[in-house]
């Protein structure tokens, strides 16, 4: 059907927004088989790190006594600062009223208890798919991480997983912290010494190769501080070249690099702790040019770091732009994002991830994605019409399917 102005092009794209079915390509949820690591209900969406620093900023308690609290305890500290004694109006606050909405359940009320109630009836299973469904998720990616205590014996004894959970390899500790991480290398069996010799680096790409095959990644990935630099003579730039990208290349997976985070600027906030800072592009541009043969994907924290993404990403068909990361997953910012993307890129990029921790996230986290990348493509579909361009229906669906991780799923099979 051919699309003639702007109210039939807000009507088409409102039902391609509301059918697609999104692959979320970057998340820290688990399936079902590993247990309590799958994290769900109320208490843990008010406990996301997001809401903990907010929180410090709004009480006088001493960090150490809340990291003393039990988790309920937690919830209600958080629950009573920010969304009683404030008004929840920041993005992380808004997303908790939004979940509990899309769950049918009355945010109206601030009826903590009975939200609680209400989860404390329901079963992980069922409640997966209830949040899938209502998300119009269709699958989503997990990070696994060899070096997770409470991981690792799930993948030793044989995960057995629920395929709407896609597994990725994290590398970080091996990449960013090669002096504590050998040890565990070698704990484990692999002919590992500290300095970074022929044997040792062989042995590195049998841990990547042999990890990658144990938990079929769907990509390799890491978390990479502004300081990111390659080429670099260091441990970091060793590993990177040596043993990450020709086990990458080997076993045809991309390495997703996330480019931005300065971990634990406050300490006392633990994991909450985490700041941004600006980073160089040139690294990312060295890669893609040295390792054509390798594929990239690429997010990047900093709100001034979008534009040289996206250039960046224009000159490379090795490289994958994704998502709308972390403290630029706000709609300010993907409004602004997602249109300069459009711009340089067509719709040659994943426009979001939810990078949820907590499975009700992807509630919120899409719901409010969808809204603005929504209104985003509306302008720029009118703008085309405005030129006397047609649009049908089905391009617009073809696009949309493209943003919310067709794009990216091709870019894993297309050949370089
Ligand atoms: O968004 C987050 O929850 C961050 O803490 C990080 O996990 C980040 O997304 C990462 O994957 O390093
Ligand atoms: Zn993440």
């Amino acid at each position: 059907m051919k699309i003639r102005d702007r109210k039939g092009l807000g009507k088409a794209l409102d039902r391609a927004l509301a059918t697609v079915e999104v692959s979320d390509i970057h998340t820290h949820l688990y399936s079902p088989c590993f247990g309590d690591l799958l994290a769900w209900g109320v208490d843990e969406m008010l406990t996301y790190h997001y809401l903990i620093a907010e929180f410090f900023r709004a009480t006088e308690l001493p960090y150490e006594k809340y990291w003393a609290m039990t988790k309920t305890q937690q919830a209600d500290a958080i629950w009573k600062a920010l969304f009683v004694d404030r008004t929840p109006i920041s993005e992380s606050c808004r997303g908790v009223l939004t979940a509990l909405e899309r769950l049918g359940l009355d945010p109206g009320k601030r009826d903590l208890a009975g939200y609680r109630k209400w989860y404390a009836k329901q079963s992980a299973e069922k409640h997966i798919d209830r949040v899938f469904e209502l998300a119009g998720v269709k699958n989503c990616v997990m990070t696994n991480d060899p070096f997770d205590d409470a991981e690792r014996p799930v993948w030793l004894k044989g995960a057995k997983l629920d395929p709407r959970f896609i597994p990725a390899l994290r590398i970080d500790p091996v990449l960013l912290s090669w002096e504590k991480s050998f040890p565990r290398l070698a704990e484990w069996g692999y002919q590992v010494t500290r300095d970074l010799s022929a044997r040792t680096l062989d042995e590195v790409r049998r841990f990547f190769r042999e990890w990658a095959v144990k938990t079929k990644g769907l990509y390799v990935g890491v978390s990479l501080p502004p300081t990111f630099e390659a080429p670099e003579q260091s441990d970091t730039g060793t590993i990177l070249e040596k043993a990450v990208l020709p086990v990458c290349e080997e076993l045809g997976l991309p390495l997703a690099m996330m480019i931005g985070v300065k971990r634990r600027v406050n300490p006392q906030l633990r994991m909450a702790g985490d700041g941004v800072g600006l980073a160089r592009i040139e690294p990312v541009e060295y890669l893609c040019a040295k390792f054509p043969k390798n594929r990239f994907m690429l997010t990047m924290l900093q709100r001034e770091n979008q534009h040289a993404a996206c250039v960046a990403t224009r000159k490379f068909r090795n490289l994958h732009l994704f998502g709308c990361w972390w403290f630029v997953n706000n709609p300010s910012l993907i409004d602004e994002i997602t249109r300069e993307r459009l711009e340089l890129l067509g719709t040659g990029f994943t426009a979001q991830h939810s990078d949820a921790r907590v499975l009700d996230q992807v509630l919120y986290k899409w719901a409010h994605s969808r809204k603005v990348i929504g209104a985003a493509l509306l302008d720029k579909y009118a703008d085309l019409l405005d030129t006397g361009w047609t649009i049908e229906d089905s391009e617009l669906k073809r696009d949309v399917d493209a943003l919310f991780g067709g794009e990216f799923h091709a870019f894993l099979t297309r050949r370089l």
